[in-house]
């Protein structure tokens, strides 16, 4: 059939990476195609994501079940998406934000909407024979495909590690990698290689959410210098082989009067002392992108740090934007960052992400496709960055099945496309 229509839409409560309730749904068209789609979960979460409906049953799951999510695809949904053209995905799109009714979709659910909105997209790949990142580069327009630049967790902190570190993500980004596959084995050595160095100091090597190792070190500098040593230990230059990426995550950082709390290391600072100790470590270090240096709200300290810093490295909002088009149109008119984090589940639709793309495309702002700390073996993100040639990615460590399955679904991608390997071009500043 040559334009099918949606037959049934089915969800279920499935489990996260963290043993949470997550959202699968199921998308069958009448051509007997069948797309299925999970929905990750975050910790650090920006105030303004699209909403996550969980239950708020203490007895079951500790409140986090989402059978609502779930009853809501299952009849509201499913009624209203049944005989729709399943490649009509803007259509599909709008109409869930429509029957949602709310700007966060708070009624519905961003769990409910999001699950649909990525299983029609993959239904629709099965029904046309096309590759997933083929047909997401359809519906963005996109002509030339690229593989993503990895930027890959090796020390974890903030609310993914219990707070062991007071920054959340010191990220590898194997910057001398001509491919996908020179890429993943150089940031494994670089993994591997961080582990030794830990055990040879005694420190605990046990996982963190993302997969990821916590050593619980006091400062944002013994962390980068960890990392400068693992590099070294695996035989990568730092600073040509090897640079490096922090998610501060500072909306989680919140100390008393709009302060940030450095718990570690026992002191609160304000937003210049903030950015005055980025200032140093980007001297210090050779680190390329500082995602949420300051909180989702500071907007002036934003100013601050993009007029300083943003002519050097990355400067990217995840909190800050929450893959929010007017958030992003806010941060471009007030010269506010220069790169914006992409989580699917932020924004509820795949449509919605798509916009958030091309629009910080369009205004020369560098997009990173990114998983949620809590994720599942669906690997719909490394197709999506592939698609929109997004440029770079990032999924968490290179362990952990949640993580490896974006991972392995990037290199049967490398090994399928001839999508040639964004290197570093898309971070460089001003390239
Ligand atoms: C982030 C993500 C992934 P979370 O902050 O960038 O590392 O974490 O999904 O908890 O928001
Ligand atoms: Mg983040």
């Amino acid at each position: 059939m040559a334009n099918p229509t949606i037959s049934s839409v089915h969800a279920r409560q499935i489990l996260d990476s963290r043993g949470r309730p997550t959202v699968e749904v199921d998308v069958l068209l009448s051509d007997g195609s069948l797309g299925r789609a999970a929905v990750p979960s975050g910790a650090s979460t920006g105030a303004a994501e699209a909403h996550e409906l969980r239950d708020g049953n203490a007895n079951y799951y500790e409140g986090r079940s989402v059978l609502n999510a779930v009853a809501h695809v299952n009849g509201e949904i499913s009624r209203a998406l049944a005989g729709k053209l399943a490649f009509e995905q803007n259509a599909i799109d709008a109409l869930l934000l429509n029957l949602d009714g709310t700007a966060q979709l708070k009624r519905l659910g961003a769990n409910a909407i999001l699950g649909c909105s990525l299983a029609v997209c993959r239904a629709s790949a099965v029904s046309a024979r096309q590759p997933l990142y083929q047909r997401i580069a359809e519906l963005a327009g996109i002509t030339t495909l690229s593989m993503p630049m990895p930027m890959v967790n090796i020390l974890s902190g903030g609310l993914h590690a219990g707070r062991g570190m007071d920054v959340q993500d010191f990220l590898a980004i194997p910057a001398s990698a001509t491919s996908m596959e020179e890429a993943i084995h150089n940031v494994s050595r670089m993994r591997s290689a961080a582990t030794r160095v830990m055990q040879r100091r005694g420190l605990t090597t046990l996982l963190a959410d993302e997969g990821g190792l916590s050593p619980g070190l006091k400062t944002g500098r013994e962390a980068l210098e960890l990392m400068v040593a693992a590099a070294e230990e695996a035989d990568l230059e730092p600073g040509k082989d090897m640079v490096i990426a922090i998610d501060v995550a500072a909306s989680s950082l919140k100390g008393p009067n709009g302060s940030y709390r450095f718990a570690k290391e026992g002191r609160d600072l304000n937003s210049d002392q903030v950015i005055d100790m980025l200032d140093g470590w980007v001297r210090d270090f050779p680190i390329v992108s500082i995602e949420d240096g300051l909180d989702e709200e500071d907007w002036q300290g934003w100013v601050k740090l993009t007029s300083l810093l943003g002519n050097k490295v990355r400067l990217i909002g995840d909190d800050l934007f929450s893959t929010n088009l007017d958030r992003l149109q806010r941060g471009i008119n007030g010269a506010i960052a220069n790169g914006v984090l992409v989580k699917v589940n932020q924004n509820g639709t795949l449509s919605g992400t798509l916009e958030v793309i091309a629009e910080a495309r369009r205004e020369g702002y560098a997009p990173v496709v990114s998983a949620r700390s809590g994720e599942t073996e669906d690997d719909f993100i490394a197709d999506l960055a592939v698609g929109t040639a997004a440029g770079q990615i990032k999924i968490g460590s290179v362990r952990c099945s949640d993580r490896l399955s974006k991972y392995n679904q990037l290199l049967r991608i490398e090994e399928q496309s001839r999508a040639a390997f964004a290197g570093m071009s898309a971070i460089r500043i001003g390239v």
